[in-house]
């Protein structure tokens, strides 16, 4: 049989080392997924919303480097791919979508279930290409793989069914390859200014981002070297705070630790790889920045710069090594570092309090999750409240990951996010902590694809019966909280229900042992179910209400913004009010 259109795809994408493609299928998209099934290289994985695809694909494909696909079908199916596709884009994964499209004799018709691709995913995708003739293939597809891959965001194919159906070229299947990752090096010029004003300064702090990936070591030596406090977004985390003498937290709405005063009491702030979007949180005028990033858009545009330097991380501080001598005085680091610790010694207040306190408190439960995690757990953070306790309370490690919509912020995305872990890391523990609004808006109908495919996910939701984030910030703008509180079903019993193992936590005294009994369970997908204080932000339930009320005001508000000195007394008295 001639090779059809749809068998080049297949062919190419496989060649680019894509393993697993995420969606559903139907009317246009039938005669490309009949060439998938021909092909047989690339596992079809049938979710019940598309969305909830794309998010496990963008994990997939941060986690693995590899380029992943996901598809949707004409119109309706399309624009589910729509919020996955931003967050890809904003957390920088290689997600290929295959949009079907409607028949070519159709284009520009208002026919059913037609959709402009150009239009409509010009602000997601970094690519549009539509497929109109079967000379197009080859071009079409290897710009879609090279962008995704190599500027790491997404990209669209749309295709309609019967150019996919057609009979390909005969040249459109021949050779593709994909680069590994350039090295990018600024100027040398620049690197002697970065030199000069590294040697100038008395006090400096770095402050990494998740460009620091691959170049832990190197920023650790540079860090020493120059007895540096490092401080890092929630996406640098992982890189760089464990086993480092000078990882001092983070700083921004979830900060902890001496991250925000390093960075303000430095004479010279080197940020490395990160394009942290909280620019009240970075320092004014009066202490120098440089800002080192491979991608020029993510430079200047927080904060002003005084240096502005196009390079990777781990190329560009290895060369600035060569340059750069041992500073002597360590008491800048050290007063940092020593902050860090008494910080972390109040947050771990409810935690060491934990078993003791009903309804539980998430740090509690999220410090017993980190304990019994294997050293190579990876872990997802819904958006809301669960990045408050993850980036706080889990442990990082070498093989330990930490993945969410840091960037994009959607919620709902830490349970398909795991879902695509544990498919591109079998045997690897997958651990989403989600929002109930969260797991309710999309984690629960795709339960039932984890359980279909006895897919070993742990989710573990956060039963607070609100969208606890949004009522801090609510009471943050000083308005009366609205809208965000709902009714949850039992959710141990619902997953029962549908074919999971449920796991309802209702007393602190039964977390230990119940997250344990999830993390050890095989052969499937675990629903914790976690009854957890909404309030705990707030104040512990003993003390009045009037009180706990103005606490969570003056709580949020400072640390939106950015006066972490007082939030720390703030945190400090909570704790003498106990
Ligand atoms: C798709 C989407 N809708 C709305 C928001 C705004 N938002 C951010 S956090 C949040 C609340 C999340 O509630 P829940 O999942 O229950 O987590 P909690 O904060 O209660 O732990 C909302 C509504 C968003 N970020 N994404
Ligand atoms: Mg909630």
């Amino acid at each position: 049989m001639a090779q059809k259109v749809a068998d080049v795809l297949w062919k190419m994408l496989a060649e680019a080392g894509v393993k697993r493609c995420y969606g559903i299928v139907g009317d246009a998209l039938n005669p490309v997924i009949d060439a998938l099934r021909r092909n047989g290289e690339i596992e079809f994985i049938h979710v019940r919303h598309e969305e909830y695809g794309v998010f496990a694909a963008v994990a997939e494909a941060y986690l693995t480097g590899n380029p992943v696909v996901v598809c949707g079908t004409a119109g309706p199916g399309v624009v589910h791919l729509f919020n996955g596709l931003m967050d890809a884009r904003k957390e920088g994964a290689a997600v290929v979508a295959i949009a079907g499209d409607v028949e070519t004799t159709l284009i520009d018709t208002a026919a059913l279930e037609e959709l402009n691709p150009y239009k409509f995913f010009d602000t997601a995708c970094l690519y549009v290409g539509r497929v109109v003739n079967p000379e197009q293939v080859r071009a079409v597809v290897t710009t879609a793989i090279m962008t995704a891959v190599v500027d790491k965001g997404p990209t669209l194919i749309s295709i309609p069914g019967d150019i996919a159906a057609s009979n390909a070229p005969d040249r459109s299947a021949h050779g593709f390859s994909i680069p590994a990752e350039p090295m990018l090096r600024p100027a040398d010029a620049d690197l002697k200014k970065l030199a000069e004003m590294v040697e100038a300064a008395n006090k400096v702090t770095i402050f990494g981002g998740d460009g620091c990936r691959d170049a832990r070591n190197e920023v650790l030596q540079l860090a020493a070297r120059l007895k540096a406090p490092i401080g890092y977004s929630f996406r640098g985390k992982q890189w760089l705070e464990h086993d480092n003498p000078n990882a001092v937290g983070m700083t921004g709405l979830l900060g902890y630790g001496g991250a925000y005063k390093a960075i303000h009491g430095a004479d010279l702030l080197l940020m490395l790889g990160t394009d942290f979007p909280f620019s009240e949180f970075l320092p004014g005028d009066n202490v120098k920045k440089v800002q080192i990033d491979k991608n020029p858009k993510h430079i200047g545009r927080r904060t002003a710069v005084d240096l502005a330097l196009v390079g990777d991380v781990k190329t560009t501080v290895t060369a600035l090594l060569a340059k750069v001598s041992n500073k002597a005085d360590g008491t800048f680091l050290e007063r940092h570092v020593a902050e860090t610790k008494s910080f972390e010694e109040l947050l771990h207040h409810y935690v060491t309090k934990g078993p003791q306190i009903k309804p539980i408190r998430p740090e509690f439960l999220a410090a017993t999750l980190s304990e019994l995690a294997d050293d190579d757990a990876m872990f997802f953070a819904d958006t809301g409240t669960a990045c408050i306790w993850l980036s706080r309370h889990v442990k990082g490690g070498t093989n330990r990951r930490i993945f969410g919509s840091f960037s994009w912020a959607s919620m709902a995305n830490a349970a398909p996010n795991a879902f695509g872990a544990q498919l591109a890391f079998p045997g690897r523990q997958t651990i989403a902590v989600c929002g109930d609004g969260g797991f309710t808006m999309l984690g629960l109908g795709d339960l039932l694809t984890q359980v279909q495919r006895k897919s070993p996910v742990v989710q573990i939701i956060l039963n607070n019966e609100s969208l606890d984030f949004v009522n801090i910030e609510q009471q943050e703008a000083g308005i009366v909280p609205f809208g965000v509180d709902f009714k949850n079903p039992n959710f141990a019993k619902v997953a029962e229900a549908m074919g999971a193992k449920g796991i309802r936590i209702e007393e602190p005294g039964d977390v230990r042992a119940g997250l344990a009994e999830a993390l050890a369970h095989k052969g499937g997908p675990v629903v914790v179910d976690a009854v957890v204080d909404p309030y705990a932000l707030s104040l512990p339930a003993h003390v009045p209400f009037h009180v706990a009320q103005s606490f969570t005001l003056s709580l949020a508000k400072q640390v939106l913004n950015g006066k972490m000195d007082s939030v720390i007394k703030t945190i400090e008295r909570n704790i003498r009010l106990i």
